[in-house]
Order: C-alpha cells, then sequence, then structure tokens
C-alpha cells in the first residue's frame, strides 16, 4: 500500500481502483479584473500565487496519466439555470449576466469564462460546465467518476471555503476519499483558506485529508498506479 504523508494521517492511494485530479473553477471570472470576483470587491491577484503549484500538479498528474477534470462555474445565456436568489445576491457592481470586462459575467462561453491559459485543459480531459458552487449540483460528475471507477480525488482551485469547499463536501457524502492540496487551492480570504484546511481535517479528518503539492509528487512517483499499469490513456 502506498500512501501521501497528509493531514489528519496517511491518505492511502489505492490499489485497484482510479484516482483523480479535480481543478475547480480555475477562470478568469475569478482570476482577473473585470470579472465576478473582481466586481464582489475581491482582490483577485491573490489567487495568482497557487498557479505555478498547481501547474506543477496538473503536469505531473498528466504524466502519470490520471483522469483530470477541470470546473467552470458558469451560467446558460438566458439565465434560465441561474437562481434569482444567486443573481440578487452580492450586491457588487456588477452580477452574474451583467456586462463586464471579459463579456456577460459568469456566463459560459463568454471569453470571462474560460480558464486560465497557464492551466487550459489538454485534449482527453474533461471539463464541466457548474451552475452551482458545488461541482456535483447539476452536472454529469458523479455518473463520469463512476463510470471510470474513480473512487480517490485529488482536489485543487478557486476558491477554497466556497467551490472548493462545496465539492470536497459533496464528494465526501458520495463516499470519495478526498484529499484538499494545500498549496493549489487559494481564497480571496487568507483565514477563510486556513479555516477550510483546518475543518476539512479535523475530528479525524471528517471531510477528508490536505496535503502539500510536493507530498503528493513524492507518493505518486512511489505508487504503483493501476491506471498506468493498465495502459489507460494519459
Ligand atoms: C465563488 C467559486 N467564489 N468558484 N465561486 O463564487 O468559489
Amino acid at each position: 500500500m502506498t500512501s501521501i504523508t497528509a493531514q489528519p494521517y496517511e491518505y492511502e492511494l489505492p490499489e485497484s481502483s482510479q484516482l483523480a485530479l479535480i481543478v475547480i473553477d480555475m477562470q478568469r471570472d475569478f482570476m482577473e479584473p473585470g470579472g465576478f470576483g473582481d466586481a464582489l470587491g475581491n482582490d483577485v491577484q491573490r489567487l495568482q500565487a497557487i498557479v505555478p503549484t498547481l501547474k506543477q500538479l496538473l503536469e505531473g498528474c498528466r504524466a502519470l496519466g490520471l483522469p483530470i477534470f477541470h470546473t467552470v462555474e458558469g451560467h446558460q445565456p438566458d439565465l434560465s439555470d441561474c437562481p434569482p436568489a444567486k443573481r440578487l445576491r452580492g450586491r457588487g457592481s456588477l452580477t452574474i449576466g451583467d456586462q463586464g470586462g471579459m463579456g456577460r459575467i459568469l456566463i459560459l462561453g463568454e471569453p470571462g469564462n474560460s480558464i486560465i491559459p497557464e492551466l487550459a485543459p489538454l485534449p482527453g480531459e474533461t471539463l464541466i460546465p457548474k451552475p452551482g458552487k458545488g461541482a456535483f449540483y447539476n452536472t454529469n460528475l458523479e455518473a463520469l467518476l463512476k463510470a471510470q471507477n474513480i473512487t480517490h480525488l485529488l482536489i485543487t482551485g478557486v476558491t477554497t471555503e466556497v467551490c472548493v469547499q462545496t465539492t470536497m463536501r459533496e464528494a465526501n457524502d458520495r463516499g470519495y476519499e478526498c484529499l484538499m492540496v494545500e498549496d493549489a487551492t487559494e481564497s480571496y480570504f487568507p483565514e477563510f483558506k486556513q479555516a477550510t484546511l483546518e475543518m476539512v481535517r479535523a475530528q479525524g479528518g471528517i471531510v477528508g485529508w490536505t496535503a502539500t503539492t510536493e507530498q503528493i509528487l513524492q507518493g505518486l512517483n512511489q505508487w504503483k498506479c493501476p491506471q498506468v499499469a493498465a495502459g489507460s490513456p494519459s
């Protein structure tokens, strides 16, 4: 059994099922001026700090041929999948569907909705558009994970206490073994990130584990990866 050094204790890698990387909402809407994060009054520059580490993890997972799922938070142009309560909340200078500096805010297909170029999905990786904060709500993510016998998830992206934590809790309730990557997730609020990491791994790992990218890559390098052994596509 190979494991990753993690908190609150070792994260055991699967022997016969699959591990996947989930990258949550690394889209311009949250990362760049003129998008949703900016309209809500946040310092979007803060989120840039994780881009190099997340890229390193992404490349490590690609090299092992692990399944990779990217999400974007976004809505249909007619907002039919956006509850009025979500649209009206926040009361920033602009809201969902308004014209912003990168097209309409949080609308699928608009320039602001695309993933930042450094982390853009490669062919063969899955893009999941999601209307909610959690990646399981009104998406086909769970069906895709089941179809590939995936039981273990590395969870990354932005923002830690909103879409990343919501997704991890949804996944935990569905029985997935979830590890949140400490230096591959970020928040506009450092104290919220810290609190999220602590609450995830509290009470014996009530929601899952946390570890750094270095710890994960070390563990993965020693792992007899079933995906690769089975000759799965990279
Ligand atoms: C937010 C997200 N913060 N991706 N979305 O509204 O965390």
